[in-house]
């Protein structure tokens, strides 16, 4: 199965955040990374700029154990849960899963706002320009300015 999975972080070192993140949810799975994307935060709350990059992983983990990943890799980084749109060390999504959907609230899938936001929909299409469209990155919202490869980031 293909799978999109999006990170973001916004405390601390973001790269050391963002690489941890990535290897634990890869695993031994293949995968790709867009860019790294400096960008503004959505939601309302007074924060730092976040660091948020788009995976694409091939596994034959199911959705359910792909969320136990991104879960296991934020408590890794020590990820607190205080307000909700709040700054993190590390958010991990699950964005769209080949042949899948799920309207369950710990599990929502493909993601109900992932489509409205800059942030994942312009590193998306870098991977995926046959699923997300130029039209797409036109509507999401956000100012997003890519920055360079996560291994380039210090
Ligand atoms: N959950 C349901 N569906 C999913 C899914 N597809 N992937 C559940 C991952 N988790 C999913 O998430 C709350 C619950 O969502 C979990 O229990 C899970 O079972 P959370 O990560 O604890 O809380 P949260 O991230 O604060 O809430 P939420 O609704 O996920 O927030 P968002 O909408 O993801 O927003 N601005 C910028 N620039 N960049 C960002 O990365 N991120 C957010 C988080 C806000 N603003 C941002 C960014
Ligand atoms: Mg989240």
């Amino acid at each position: 199965m293909r799978a999109f999975l999006s990170f973001g972080s916004n405390v601390g070192n973001r790269a050391e955040h963002l690489r941890a993140g990535v290897a634990i949810v890869a695993g031994t799975d293949p995968y790709r990374l867009s860019r790294v994307y400096e960008t503004e935060p959505v939601g309302g709350v007074a924060q730092d700029d976040y660091w948020n990059l788009v995976m694409e992983l091939v596994t034959e983990a199911s959705p359910w154990a792909l969320l136990e990943r991104a879960q296991r890799a934020e408590a890794q980084r020590d990820r607190t849960r205080d307000v909700r749109w709040g700054p993190r060390t590390l958010d991990v999504d699950v964005l769209w899963a080949e042949g899948f959907t799920s309207d369950d609230p710990r599990l929502t899938v493909p993601h109900p706002r992932a489509m409205e936001r800059a942030f994942v929909v312009v590193p998306w299409r870098e991977l995926a320009p046959e699923l997300i469209s130029q039209f797409d990155v036109e509507r999401a919202t956000g100012r997003v300015v890519a920055l360079d490869t996560l291994e380039l980031l210090q």
